[in-house]
């Protein structure tokens, strides 16, 4: 591909080059076909860019407006100004040479003075994102719809308590998951912008809930009636902007899944800094959602541990990366979900090149942390201790209880004849923590 003005000192495709010198805008561990356990790296890391903070993010923030340089960019919200963008986009992602995308409805395309134009305005979009699409290979992870920006979700979308808001609620959605199956997309998220509260004394949980339930109901009926193969997931987040989101964490997720009959039609989108911001780690929220057989992607980010909202940084940390790749290769992979960078460059870094160095650097954190999680599964230390750890389940009492072939009656009889429980092993914290650092 030609080099674009844009971009003038980035190649055409990052290379791999290990031996590149430090900083320079090449990968040093992420080498798309090397094979690990069997699949190439860009198989097991399926990484995703999004387009609302890296071509729709402005730098702004609570105390002061946008500082990003976006020469491109004419800062308008014209269907003009969104398709040229679509070419930047698709040259961006080509050069970084990641296989897939995100976006939700609002950023790829203006939204328009009602909603028959807004669907108009993304049909052009969709258009051309798809001639992209084939152009340059790249492929769409998922898409979803921004159910928050606009005033008329200041109550929510499918939990506001203004019916029609729900239903136009619902006829976004309908027109997002359309376009995604039209685009080809292999997910659609949907992340509960504004649904939860800000007050009890003005909610009636009880409703609002239950129109959630029915809202996906709603969704999945129309994902079959158009033939849409792709995964439903929920994206936990705890808080921001309400106080309380109904989708807090992975649990809460799954306890909605359950109650409303929605097993096996929605998965979980695991982000990291939602789940510090619900007090759990990332490493938690995944393997709760695994041993469910519930987790199907994850927005890869971090948040700071000295601010308290959710700052969507890339991540940069391998412990954190080699905590994320245990779990997901544990569970052999997130396809047809992925690793989508739904982080931003913080409001400092505001330069066209800053966003190449933020990707790459995301990128080569998760394949330092695939690498190592596969050396750890390779010697296979952590699992025989956790294995030992649990032994005593695997044959006699423990073994029984498993199978469920007794009762408080049989264990009664059990411990009385035996007098005491064995005594316990160490959990040996300290040594494991050890030997994880000795892989990194
Ligand atoms: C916001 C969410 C959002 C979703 C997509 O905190 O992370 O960006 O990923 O709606
Ligand atoms: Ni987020
Ligand atoms: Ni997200």
């Amino acid at each position: 591909m030609a080099k674009s003005s844009y971009f003038p000192n980035v190649p055409a495709k990052i290379p791999f080059d290990p031996k590149a010198k430090k900083g320079a805008l090449a990968f040093k561990h992420y080498d798309e076909n090397k094979v690990v356990e069997g699949r190439s790296m860009r198989h097991w890391l399926r990484f995703a860019v999004c387009y609302w903070h890296t071509f729709r993010g402005t730098g702004s923030d609570p105390f002061g407006p946008g500082t990003m340089l976006r020469p491109w960019d004419d800062g308008s919200d014209s269907l003009k100004n969104a398709l040229s963008r679509v070419d930047v986009a698709f040259d961006f992602i080509s050069r970084l040479g990641a296989p897939y995308y995100c976006f939700h409805d609002r950023d790829v395309a203006p939204e328009g003075a009602n909603l028959a134009k807004s669907n108009k305005n993304l049909d052009a979009v969709a258009e051309k994102l798809k001639e992209a699409q084939a152009k340059t290979g790249i492929k769409l992870l998922w898409g979803t719809a921004n159910l928050f920006s606009n005033p008329r979700f200041m109550h929510g979308a499918a939990t506001s308590c203004n019916a029609d808001v729900f239903a136009y609620s619902a006829a976004q959605v309908k027109k997002a998951i359309e376009v995604t199956n039209e685009l080809g997309g292999e997910n659609y998220v949907f992340w509960g912008g504004r649904e939860g509260y800000m007050n009890l004394f003005n909610t009636d949980m009880k409703r609002e809930l239950d129109h959630l339930a029915k809202f996906m109901h709603m969704a999945h009926d129309h994902a079959k009636k158009i033939g849409f193969k792709g995964q439903f997931l929920f994206e936990p987040k705890p808080k921001e902007p309400t106080k309380h989101q109904y989708d807090y964490d992975a649990a809460a997720c799954l306890n909605f899944i359950r109650a409303n009959g929605l097993e096996g039609i929605v998965k979980l989108n695991i982000e990291t800094n939602h789940a510090t911001l619900a007090g759990h780690t990332m490493m938690h929220e995944l393997e709760y959602a695994s041993i469910q057989g519930a987790l199907g992607s994850i927005d890869a980010n971090t948040g700071d541990l000295l601010l308290g909202w959710d700052t969507d940084q890339f991540p940069t940390d391998i412990y954190l990366t080699t905590q994320c790749m245990l779990v997901i290769m544990k569970q052999g992979g997130l396809a047809p979900g992925g690793v989508n960078f739904d982080a931003k460059v913080r409001r400092e870094s505001f330069e066209p090149l800053d966003l190449f160095y933020a990707h790459v650097g995301g990128m080569d954190a998760f394949a330092r942390g695939l690498k190592i999680a596969a050396a750890i599964r390779k010697e296979g230390i952590l699992s025989d201790l956790v294995k030992q750890r649990y032994s005593s389940y695997d044959a006699g009492i423990g073994k029984q209880i498993e199978d469920g072939k007794v009762g408080f009656a049989e264990l009664e009889k059990y411990m009385l004849a035996k007098g005491n429980a064995d005594p316990n092993a160490s959990g040996r914290q300290e040594l494991i923590e050890n030997i994880i650092n000795e892989y990194l």
